[in-house]
């Protein structure tokens, strides 16, 4: 009969041998984790290897992604269709879905994308609230499932991993189970050099269970694992584990971390741990006990897809879980553009969004709101965004705490889970705080929207410290993320529309605090903010000699500009560009228009100058911030800064 250790041994050796082959990559953790993986695996998790995105399968997410091997492993060994065994052969090499780290899309079986430590666990959390979400909404014959995750002690060490923690315990999530690879080791040596925490109580303090075992004891790990899913907390087990276990002279120590062991040390494990089967052969016996871990689900799969089949909302779950937007919900937006440009209002595009969102929750159920602690700045609440609470997961809205990196990966953790399209709100300037995240909901082609509000020295009198200078040309610098900064409801509503329509990855909504006017007075079906930037007002007089460009708040000002040039007979238009992403993938033509070449060109945004060379051109000037703000009134700022209808006109003249 096949023994766990057997199993556990065959997870070691393909580890080692592809981390070998590669000449790279971390053998450490999946030796040290390979007996704790085998008991979840094989006894506990629920999944079908043959239909991985089962909407109601357990997730599984390696926190801890340098372990990337546990996890291609255990892919091959229990039979997922895209981990053959020459993926394992090929592993970190090009074109090969076993990349370095797990990511998400390449493999079926990784949940998310890990590598950044303590991201994965932050997902985790937002993979178990989704559990709870769903559960509350379709019931738990449709939704039921555990979320188990793998950390390492760095994923603890990490700051995000307090404040998803924290969330975990203060939500009640039960059905989450975190297995901490208790080595001891981190890449400069013990741990002890850094850290000389008691992370059970840390974690009790949380509200979470706490327990410890041996991680290399199946019988204690499944015992420990047996418990947790009964409780009524979030769960962690502390797993001690030997880094690099069966390695005779380089296990337990930091030599096994993150480098191929050799041909002599694992010469020395194949003699140690009694396995004489060549690198990347897995003897038949072992194979098909691992395969038939792997069909373990098939039946509970068949019997829930039973009772799917049966739901009387099943088309509903279906298309929230498959991101598809209900029918109608343009319609919406146009109502909200034809009221807004009839009625003309004079509202920060914060209360554009807010506004928007009140129009758009109600139609969209599968939006979830959010903030960071600052709901009433950030005007994200709205009236059907009921709050969420430990005890009732029916509702839309999430309060995060002042916890920007949590709520960011919570939001990933979310959408990752399916039936989800989350929202939420902090400053602007405190993306840098949640930057990490950001970057993952990119990466991983996640739509989630970042409402980041109060978004420039318009922001005024909390000074420098709240005030974005270079974060917008950040955000536009990262791939695949669409920076929106819309100058009035018109388009503020228009950013929505594109945000979500953009199911390939999140957007962000740059709002102002201060009041704007509207400047889109006459309605267009069209959503001309989707093209990233448009002629908002062509010149008045016969000839355009000058055109001025900017986003957001800054709009009316090169308005008030246009009137100072034209005045002065200068023909000039203004034109919006609120997506500069969008508005790169217009054709050139298209481009060269709006742009108006041969036209002097002027940029204005109250936000650093860095970028907008590229559209202004090299006889073209901007007009923005080039060091930080300062604390004072909005009005006193502009003029302080320069950033004026005058100096743009000024600008202008001086280069025609
Ligand atoms: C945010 C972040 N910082 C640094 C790293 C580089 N790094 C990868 S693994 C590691 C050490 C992790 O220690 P531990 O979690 O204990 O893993 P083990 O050595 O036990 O496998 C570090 C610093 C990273 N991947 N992510
Ligand atoms: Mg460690």
């Amino acid at each position: 009969m096949t023994s766990p250790a057997d199993m556990a041994n065959a997870i070691r050796f393909l580890s080692m041998d592809a981390v070998e082959a590669a000449k790279s990559g971390h053998p450490g953790m999946p030796m040290g984790m390979a007996d704790v993986a085998t008991v979840l695996f094989t006894r506990f998790l629920k999944f079908d290897a043959k239909a991985p995105r089962w909407a109601d399968r357990d997730r599984f997410v390696l926190s801890a992604g340098h372990g990337s091997m546990l996890l291609y492993a255990l892919g091959y060994l229990t039979g997922y269709e895209d981990l053959d065994i020459d993926q394992i052969r090929k592993f970190r090499q090009f074109g090969a879905r076993t990349a370095g780290h797990p990511e998400f899309g390449h493999v079926a079986i990784a949940e998310t994308t890990t590598g950044p430590l303590g991201q994965g666990l932050a997902n985790a959390v937002g993979l178990a609230l989704g559990e709870k979400m769903m559960a509350a909404r379709h019931g738990d014959g449709i939704v039921n499932h555990y979320t188990y995750v793998i950390a390492g002690d760095g994923c603890l060490m990490e700051g995000i991993s307090q404040e998803a923690i924290s969330l975990a315990g203060h939500w009640g999530l039960s059905k989450l189970i975190l297995l901490w690879d208790d080595n001891h080791i981190c890449i400069d040596g013990d741990t002890a050099l850094s850290t000389s925490e008691d992370q059970l109580a840390r974690f009790s303090a949380a509200k979470w269970d706490v327990t410890r075992v041996d991680g290399h004891d199946p019988e204690a790990i499944a015992a420990a694992i047996e418990a947790a899913k009964a409780s009524d907390r979030p769960s962690l087990i502390a797993c001690r584990t030997v880094i690099g276990f069966g390695a005779p002279t380089k296990g337990g120590t930091e030599k096994v971390h993150g480098a191929p062991l050799g041909a002599e040390e694992i010469a020395g494990a194949r003699a140690k741990l009694g396995w004489p089967h060549a690198p990347f052969e897995i003897p038949a016996p072992i194979l098909d006990a691992w395969r038939a871990a792997g069909r373990r689900g098939a039946t509970e799969r068949a019997a829930w897809e039973a009772r799917l089949a049966a739901y009387p909302e099943r088309a509903e779950f279906e298309r929230t879980v498959a991101g598809r937007l209900p029918e109608g919900w343009h319609q919406t937006v146009l109502d909200f553009k034809r009221k807004v440009t009839a009625e003309q209002p004079k509202w920060a595009t914060r209360k554009s969004s807010q506004e928007a969102l009140e129009a758009l929750t109600p139609v969209i159920p599968e939006l979830i709101g959010g903030s960071a602690d600052l709901t009433h700045s950030n005007l994200t609440h709205t009236k059907v965004t009921r709050s969420i609470t430990p005890t009732d997961f029916s509702g839309r809205y999430i309060h995060y705490g002042v916890r920007e990196h949590g709520m960011a990966a919570i939001m990933n953790g979310l959408s990752l889970h399916g039936g989800f399209i989350p929202y939420g709100g902090t400053f602007l300037i405190f993306a840098n705080y949640l930057w990490p995240a950001l970057r993952m909901s990119a990466m991983m082609n996640r739509r989630v929207i970042y409402v980041l509000t109060h978004d420039s020295i318009g922001l005024g009198e909390d000074g420098p410290t709240h005030q974005p200078i270079e974060t917008v040309t950040a955000l536009r610098a990262t791939p695949n993320v669409l920076v929106f900064r819309p100058c009035d409801p018109v388009e503020t509503m228009e950013a929505y529309e594109a945000a979500l329509d953009n199911e390939t990855g999140p957007s962000v909504l740059a709002l102002s605090r201060q009041n704007l006017p509207t400047l889109r007075t006459i309605h267009s079906d069209d959503n001309l903010t989707a093209r990233g930037g448009y002629i908002l007002a062509e010149s008045d007089l016969e000839s355009r000699q000058v055109t001025l460009l900017a986003t957001g708040s800054e709009v009316s000002l090169a308005l008030e500009a246009k009137d100072l040039l034209e005045s002065q007979g200068i023909g000039t238009a203004v034109v919006s560009l609120p997506c500069w992403e969008l508005f790169e993938r217009q054709t050139k033509e298209y481009r060269s228009a709006v742009l108006g070449d041969g036209t002097v060109r002027v940029a204005v945004e109250a936000l650093g100058t860095f970028g907008w060379e590229r559209w202004v051109g090299d006889n073209g000037a901007v007009i923005g911030m080039t060091g930080f703000g300062a604390s004072a009134p909005a009005d006193t700022l502009y003029n302080h800064f320069g950033i004026t209808a005058r100096a743009v006109a000024e600008a202008a003249l001086a280069r025609l």
